[in-house]
C-alpha cells in the first residue's frame, strides 16, 4: 500500500519494540551490549518496518498528474514548475541527439537518462547549487540544472579543446566541474559512495560550510552490490557526516534485473541496518522527489548524519550505446513503462490542470530545445581536440616522472615513423590542434 504522507523509516528499535511489545517479558534486565527489548517468543524477522510489510513508497501525484488525497505538495510556483519541466524535456532532447551522433560514429560512447528525468531534475532542484555532488553517470541533468552549458556537455562528449571536464582524456559522459560542485564521474562502480562519506566529513570540518552544505551521492541499485556500497555506508554511519545517498533503482544493472541484484526489500531496507534515516520514493513523481530530497537534505544538516533515498523508476533506454536491451527484456514491457509511468507527461498533466502549460507551449518548447542542442552539437563537431602533447601534461603534479617522459618519447617516435605517411594516422592527427606538431617539434634528433 502506498503511504501518502512523507514518512521516513527511522531507527529500527522503536518499531521493533512496538511490534514485539505483546510478547515482551517486562524485565528490567537488558543484555550488556544492547538496549534491545527482551522477548520470550521465538521469531525470526526479515523487516525493519514493524510488520511484515515492505517499506512504503512516498508519492504525491498519481499517474495522471492528480494529487493523491491528503498529499502535501511542495511549495512550487508556476515559474519553478516551468523550469523543472523544461529541464526534464531537455534531457531526452539531448539524449536523442547524442545517441544518434554516437551511432554515426562521431563520438565513442553515450548513456541516456530516459525514464529517470524526474529523479534527476527533481533532486537537483531540491539541493543547493553548492552542495557537493558525486554522481554515477546518468546524472548530467544535475549539471544542466546548475547552468553547465550545452556547449560544455558537447565538448566533453566530443573530447574537444573546450572540454573542461578532462581535456578529452575521458570517455563521454564522464563530466566534472569544480565550479558546479560536481565531482568527476569515474567508471568503476560505487567508488563515489565511500568518497561521498569523506567529502561530507570534510564539509562538516570546514567552518565555512559546516551546517550549510551537504554531499549528495547518486548510485544505481546495481552499484549497491559492490563492496564499496557497504564500506561507504559503514563510514557514513560510524563517522557521522551530512551525506545524502540517492539510490536510483531503475530495475536493471545492464542486463541483470534488480530481482537478481538483492534478496531484501530493495536498497532502502539497508539504511536502517546502518542506522541511517531512509525513505523510498516514487522516482517518476517529480514533486515527491523534491519533497523527499528537501527533507533529506534538512535532516543531513540538522543531524549531521547520512540519509538514504531510494528512488524507484525504470530504465527506459538501453544501458548505454554498447547495449541492446531487447536481448534481455521485451519491447512491449518497455513500451508499457514509457506510456503508463512517464515522469514527464505526468508532470505536464499536473501543470495543465493548473493552467500553467498548454499544447502550443509544448510544441514551441520542443522545437526550441532541439534547435539549441543541434546548434551546440554542430559547434562541438567543428572544434579541434587539444594539442596531442597535452595527453601527457598534468597527469601528476610537480615534475614529470620518468614513465610519462618515456611514453611521450615513444609516441613521438611513432609519429615520426607513421604520422604523415599512414592514412589512418594522418586522418587521426588532423583532428588535433597543430596535427601533433607540438610533439614533433620537441623531438630529439
Ligand atoms: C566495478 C565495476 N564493475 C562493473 C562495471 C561495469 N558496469 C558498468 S555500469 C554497470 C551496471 C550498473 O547498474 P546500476 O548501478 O543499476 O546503474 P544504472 O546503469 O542502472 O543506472 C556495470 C555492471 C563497472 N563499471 N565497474
Ligand atoms: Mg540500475
Amino acid at each position: 500500500m502506498i503511504r501518502r504522507e512523507l514518512s521516513v523509516v527511522s531507527r529500527a528499535s522503536s518499531a521493533f519494540s512496538r511490534t514485539f511489545s505483546h510478547s515482551t517479558t517486562r524485565s528490567r534486565d537488558l543484555l550488556p551490549t544492547t538496549s534491545s527489548p527482551i522477548v520470550s517468543k521465538l521469531k525470526y524477522f526479515n523487516t525493519v518496518t514493524g510488520s511484515d510489510a515492505q517499506i512504503p513508497t512516498y508519492r504525491l501525484l498519481d499517474g495522471t498528474g492528480k494529487p493523491l488525497e491528503g498529499a502535501e505538495l511542495p511549495d512550487i510556483d508556476e515559474k519553478m514548475a516551468r523550469r523543472l519541466y523544461e529541464h526534464m524535456q531537455l534531457l531526452p532532447t539531448l539524449d536523442n541527439v547524442l545517441y544518434n551522433v554516437q551511432r554515426q560514429g562521431k563520438i565513442s560512447f553515450y548513456m541516456t537518462a530516459y525514464g529517470e528525468e524526474a529523479t534527476i531534475i527533481g533532486s537537483a532542484a531540491a539541493l543547493e547549487n553548492d552542495d557537493e555532488v558525486l554522481g554515477q553517470y546518468r546524472e548530467s541533468g544535475v549539471l544542466l540544472w546548475r547552468g553547465f552549458s550545452l556547449d560544455k556537455i558537447m565538448a566533453q562528449c566530443f573530447g574537444n579543446e573546450e572540454d573542461t571536464s578532462g581535456k578529452g582524456r575521458q570517455m563521454p559522459v564522464h563530466f566534472g566541474s569544480p565550479e558546479h560542485h560536481f565531482h568527476t564521474i569515474s567508471s568503476p562502480l560505487a567508488t563515489q559512495i565511500p568518497q561521498a562519506a569523506g567529502v561530507a566529513y570534510a564539509l562538516r570540518r570546514d567552518p565555512n560550510r559546516r551546517s550549510r552544505s551537504i554531499a549528495a551521492c547518486y548510485f544505481g541499485e546495481g552499484a549497491a552490490s559492490e563492496g564499496d556500497f557497504h564500506a561507504g555506508f559503514m563510514l557514513a554511519s560510524t563517522i557521522p557526516s551530512p551525506v545524502l545517498y540517492i539510490a536510483r533503482n531503475n530495475g536493471f544493472a545492464i542486463s541483470t534485473p534488480s530481482s537478481e541484484q538483492y534478496n531484501g526489500d530493495g536498497i532502502a531496507s539497508r539504511g536502517p541496518g546502518y542506522g541511517i534515516d531512509t525513505i523510498r520514493v516514487d522516482g517518476n513523481d517529480i514533486l515527491a522527489v523534491i519533497s523527499a530530497v528537501k527533507e533529506g537534505r534538512k535532516k543531513c544538516l540538522e543531524q549531521g548524519r547520512a540519509v538514504l533515498i531510494e528512488a524507484m523508476s525504470y530504465r527506459v533506454g538501453h544501458h548505454s550505446t554498447s547495449d541492446d536491451s531487447f536481448a534481455y527484456r521485451a519491447r512491449a514491457e518497455v513500451e508499457d513503462k514509457k506510456r503508463i509511468d512517464n515522469p514527464i507527461s505526468r508532470f505536464r498533466l499536473f501543470m495543465e490542470s493548473r493552467g500553467w502549460w498548454n499544447a502550443d507551449e509544448e510544441v514551441e518548447l520542443k522545437a526550441r530545445l532541439k534547435a539549441d542542442v543541434l546548434q551546440a552539437f554542430k559547434r562541438a563537431e567543428s572544434l579541434k581536440r587539444c594539442e596531442l602533447g597535452e595527453l601527457f601534461t598534468d597527469v601528476y603534479g610537480g615534475q614529470e616522472p620518468w614513465n610519462i617522459k618515456e611514453q611521450r618519447q615513444e609516441l613521438t617516435q611513432l609519429l615520426k615513423k607513421y604520422g604523415n605517411i599512414w592514412e589512418p594516422w594522418r586522418n587521426e592527427l588532423g583532428k588535433f590542434k597543430n596535427k601533433g606538431q607540438d610533439l614533433l617539434k620537441d623531438a630529439n634528433p
